[in-house]
């Protein structure tokens, strides 16, 4: 029963023209019709890093991203890795996004903050980024609860641009929303109550925001 449903899952993958297409930067290459690659394969759809030149330069203030996603909705995550051959994509650019609506999303310049942040981490100023190869990993959670892999290889360059908007657009119905923690519930009523209070407060919402956490993975199943 169980090795039936994932071969059925694993054929959907493979025969449907699911998953998503990365449009900006240029993807290491089609993931949805190489042979060799899958977009189940972390870290980067079995594909690897570009050779031949042609990365994308991006600019050292964070650049676009754009996919078209073929799921009514996917979580979406962007990850950053300085360097070359890597595969540690310890930078996070775009971090529990609801991608909702199948089709074009575009992220024209939203990404500029959370790189700042993740330099900082990592000791490294955008002046010393100029220059600097690198690799965008985007991953979507999306049907059955699995994430999908695709990369994209860049160098950062000062010089480079964010894409103009007739080239970054969302297609109709295509958006996204930050997800976040039931934390609107909890703070209900809560500046002004006593210790006693808040701790009879949490009692009575952890139940609430565990079945909160139960109808996502639902979602994420239907
Ligand atoms: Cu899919």
């Amino acid at each position: 029963m169980l090795a039936s449903s994932l071969l059925q899952v694993l054929s959907y993958g493979a025969v449907a023209s699911a998953h998503f297409h990365v449009l900006y930067p240029e993807w290491r290459g089609d993931s949805l019709t190489l042979d060799t690659a899958s977009q189940w394969i972390w870290p980067c759809a079995n594909i690897s890093e570009t050779t031949n030149g042609t990365r994308t330069k991006w600019p050292t203030t964070g650049g676009s991203i754009s996919i078209n996603g073929s799921h009514e909705f996917a979580f979406t995550y962007v990850n950053l890795a300085l360097g070359r051959n890597v595969t540690n994509f310890n930078i996070s650019l775009v971090e529990n996004f609801n991608q909702t609506g199948a089709g074009e999303l575009c992220l024209k310049d939203s990404v500029g903050a959370a790189l700042k942040e993740g330099l900082e981490k990592s000791n490294l100023t955008e002046e010393a980024l100029d220059g600097k190869d690198a690799s965008l990993q985007v991953i979507q959670i999306a049907h059955s609860g699995s994430a999908l892999y695709n990369c994209m290889d860049i160098t950062f360059s000062k010089d480079a641009k964010v894409l103009e908007d007739d080239k970054c657009k969302n297609g109709t119905g295509v958006g996204g929303t930050e997800i976040g923690a039931a934390e609107a519930h909890s703070h209900e009523g809560g500046e002004e109550s006593t210790g006693e209070d808040k701790k009879g407060a949490a009692v009575s919402v952890k139940p609430f925001v565990g079945s909160g956490v139960v109808a996502v993975v639902m979602a994420v199943l239907l």
